[in-house]
This record gives structure tokens, C-alpha cells and sequence, in this order.
């Protein structure tokens, strides 16, 4: 059984050193502040008393106060700290001190029971604030002051993080008076976010379709990000396609577009059939000369042309919905339709239940322009379900409802033929093709089905 080492207070064993001399091995065991007395006396006076002890002892001493310098020293000195103590510094002490750890690994500051100031509000930068992000106890006074330009990096390197966290908690985050700085409207959003005081005038400069869309999110939750912004302008708008209204909202919003951009609008059209009422036509296929917008009419018949720039104003539209089935009955097309087909060829009026201009489109069986007796024969072949000639055959051909007259109740009673200033008849049966000039964004198309004179067709057959 070995004799455990002896134990002195720092003032017994600077007593034994110069009486009786000191044991080979032994231990200091002091408090603290004795502690750092004779280690700061000792590195003044070059003495070895501490150096020569083979151990330090343990502090036991909860409301000790301590700075960052005399916690490093009682570290360095192998002083094993196991219980509760407050770090009494400044912020730039600490923060230093937490690099060093940080480095180092040694958890001096992390073994501490808490860190606190002095009292006095804390002023730190971003990058102190990160260093204290882990040490979350010292979040209770302090403040962040930076300029903006170190907040976003960091703000934006991990939104969610805690570091994050901790900013938000600040008592109180103030921008440096930076009067001139340019913020993209994501960078606005993370300073408002971040509860960064924008107090300071900026400049929010960004494309205009982030613009728009911080707008649109601003207004939707009251909050006035953009509002806010002293002065906006856009870099580059060379690539942004705008619409009419958007352009209003931005000069709205002062935003100062600097640089070109391309007018843009888009179309939303309707087709539906010209007999009934709301038949509406699915698997138009609308597109556009010499752009690629296209779309295809759903069940309710509607479809949209989006990006329609004014330089390409005005152009032609095409619209197509395809005839898969050979089958008369499929294409409405009964004894009925071949007599009234007759009828249109032989200038003899059609009974008031289908009577319609639409009848010389439907009518003209090969869409030749002209109805003819071959019209109505290849019709009555086609009934049959006999071969027609070529060129012959159900086809769907859309007429522009501007391009229709309608009586006071809503009756087509003529339509414009693609012959200027001549209306639809057996003589001239095609409508002018769909036309489009930018008065309007709206498009309805009006749709007829070769072989169908009286319009019995229907979506299900
Ligand atoms: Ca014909
Ligand atoms: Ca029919």
C-alpha cells in the first residue's frame, strides 16, 4: 500500500521549500486564486515552485469567477477544473479563447459552468457570433454589428443552422450604416428574415421577375420587404419577358428597369362547337407561326399561349383537332346532312332548326371553297360507307368568333370570308384564317365539322 502524495497549500509548500524542503513528489492544493497568485508571481520571478510540483489539484469552487486569461493559465498548469465556474470577460477574450479550443480541443471554455459579461452588451461581429453559436448561454446580452455583406454569407451558407438561431436571437442585429448597399430581393428576404433592422437605405437589384415575385409575396403576407427598399433597380433585363402588367406593377414600385427587356403577354382562348350551347371542344391543337408556343384544348375547351411577344405581333394562328374514324356516324353525319348538303348546293333554304352560315363550311366536302354536286355525291358516299375520292372526307375547320356577325339573339347570321368584304356562301365557304393583331388576349374559336351541315355531331359520338 503506497502512501499517497502529500498536499500542500501553495503557502505551506513556499514555506517547505525554504525550511525543510519539499518531498519529491507532492501536489499543490489551493484554491484558485492562490493558485494563480504564485503562477503569476512565478512567470514574473522566473521561479519553479509550481513547475517543480508533479500535480495540481482539483478546484472545487462553484461561484468562482474567472477570465479567459486565468482559465488558460490553470489549463496550461494541468489545474483540473471539475466543477462549476463563470468566465467574467470581454466578448473578444472568450471569443479568442473559443478559437484557441476550438483548435486545440482542450474544451477549457466548454467546461465552464456558464460564460457571462461583465453586464455590458456584447458587440460582435458575425464571425464572433459564430464562434459563439455553440456557447448559447451568452445569448442573453448581446449584439450583432457587422456589415451586410458578412450577415449574408452567412445567413445564406445554412439558413436552418443554429448559428442561424443564435443570430436570431440577438437582442439586436444592426447593419453598419451602409447606405449604398445592393441587395438581390433573396438577400432582402433573408435580412427581414433574419430580424435585421433595415433601417438603412438600399438598393434592391435584382431581375425583374424576382422582383415581381417578392411583389407578389409581399402583398400576400402584408409584409413590405420590397415596399421598403428605397430604390430598386434591375441589372439585366435582356432575357425577362414581361407582361403588360407587370410592367405597370413595377413602374408602380418605382423599379427602374435599366436595360431592355421583351414585352410579353399571353393568350387564353376557348374553342367550342358552332351548334348548341356550351359544347365545348377538346384536342384543339392551337400553335403559333414562327414560335413554338402550342397547346391542346382540355374538356373545357380552353387552351393558353403563354410568352406572346409584341415584336411578333400581329401573326396567324393554326388550329387543328384531328379526325381518327372513317365511320359517318363518328362525324354526325346522317341522310339528314347529305339532303341539307343538296340543299345548300341547290341555293334552297335549310330548315330554322340548323340553318347557319356554318352550313357552306360544312357543306363544302372537300373544302375546295365552292359547294358542288360532287360535294353532296361524295357525301352520300361517304353515308354509305363507300370509298370517297381524294381530298374528300370529315374535317374540323375553325372560324375566329370575331369573325362571325350574330343577330340579337346570339344566332350567327353571317360570317367573313377570307375574300375582303364578302360573306360566306356556296361561292366562298372558307373563313379567313385566325388572325391575331394584340387588341386582345382573349381568343375564341368557333368550330364546324365538314359533312355535319345540320351540326347533329356530338362530343360522344
Ligand atoms: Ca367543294
Ligand atoms: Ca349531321
Amino acid at each position: 500500500m503506497s502512501n499517497p502524495s502529500p498536499t500542500f497549500t501553495v503557502l505551506e509548500a513556499k514555506s517547505a521549500l525554504y525550511s525543510e524542503g519539499l518531498p519529491e513528489v507532492y501536489i499543490v492544493f489551493d484554491t484558485a486564486e492562490n493558485i494563480l497568485a504564485q503562477i503569476e508571481y512565478e512567470s514574473l520571478h522566473g521561479g519553479g515552485l509550481i513547475a517543480f510540483a508533479q500535480g495540481l489539484g482539483t478546484l472545487d469552487d462553484v461561484d468562482l469567477d474567472l477570465t479567459v486569461d486565468q482559465v488558460a493559465s490553470l489549463w496550461t498548469w494541468g489545474v483540473v477544473i471539475t466543477n462549476g465556474y463563470n468566465i467574467v470577460d470581454t466578448a473578444e477574450n472568450i471569443v479568442w479563447q473559443i478559437a484557441e479550443d476550438t483548435l486545440s480541443d482542450t474544451e477549457v471554455i466548454k467546461n465552464a459552468f456558464r460564460l457571462k459579461s461583465a453586464g455590458d452588451w456584447f458587440i460582435l461581429s458575425v464571425e464572433q457570433a459564430v464562434a459563439f453559436a455553440p456557447w448559447r448561454a451568452i445569448a442573453d446580452f448581446y449584439i450583432i454589428e457587422d456589415t451586410i455583406e458578412n450577415f449574408l454569407p452567412q445567413l445564406a451558407a445554412d439558413p436552418s443552422s443554429e448559428v442561424k438561431q443564435f443570430i436570431n436571437g440577438a437582442e439586436e442585429l444592426r447593419a453598419l450604416n451602409d447606405d449604398a448597399v445592393d441587395l438581390t430581393v433573396d438577400e432582402a428576404t433573408l435580412l427581414a428574415t433574419s430580424r435585421l433592422y433595415l433601417d438603412n437605405f438600399y438598393n434592391i437589384v435584382d431581375t425583374a421577375s424576382n422582383i415581381l415575385l417578392q411583389i407578389d409575396l409581399d402583398e400576400q403576407n402584408g409584409t413590405d420587404i420590397v415596399i421598403g427598399a428605397l430604390a430598386r433597380s434591375t441589372d439585366d433585363l435582356e432575357e425577362v419577358d414581361l407582361t403588360a402588367e407587370q410592367l405597370i406593377i413595377l413602374e408602380n414600385y418605382s423599379v427602374d428597369i435599366r436595360a431592355g427587356y421583351t414585352l410579353a403577354y399571353e393568350i387564353a382562348g376557348v374553342a367550342e362547337f358552332w351548334k348548341g350551347k356550351d359544347t365545348f371542344l377538346q384536342g384543339v391543337e392551337v400553335s403559333v407561326s414562327g414560335i413554338s408556343q402550342t397547346d391542346t384544348s382540355d374538356q373545357d375547351g380552353t387552351f393558353a399561349l403563354g410568352q406572346i411577344k409584341n415584336e411578333t405581333t400581329p401573326f396567324s394562328l393554326n388550329a387543328i383537332k384531328r379526325v381518327t374514324s372513317t365511320k359517318a356516324s363518328d362525324a354526325g353525319i346522317t341522310l339528314t346532312d347529305v339532303l341539307a348538303a343538296l340543299k345548300v348546293y341547290l341555293g334552297k333554304s335549310l330548315p330554322g332548326a340548323y340553318a347557319s352560315p356554318f352550313n357552306f363550311i360544312a357543306a363544302d366536302f372537300n373544302g375546295s371553297g365552292t359547294v358542288d354536286l360532287s360535294d353532296v355525291l361524295q357525301l352520300l358516299k361517304f353515308y354509305l360507307g363507300k370509298q370517297v375520292s381524294e381530298g374528300y372526307g370529315p374535317a374540323w375547320i375553325f372560324v375566329d368568333k370575331n369573325d362571325i356577325r350574330y343577330d340579337g339573339k346570339g344566332e350567327a347570321i353571317s360570317i367573313v370570308s377570307d375574300t375582303n368584304g364578302v360573306d360566306l356562301s356556296k361561292a366562298e365557304t372558307r373563313p379567313p384564317s385566325i388572325f391575331h393583331d394584340g387588341s386582345t388576349t382573349q381568343l375564341e374559336l368557333i368550330g364546324v365539322l365538314r359533312g355535319d351541315v345540320d351540326g347533329s355531331w356530338s362530343p360522344g359520338t
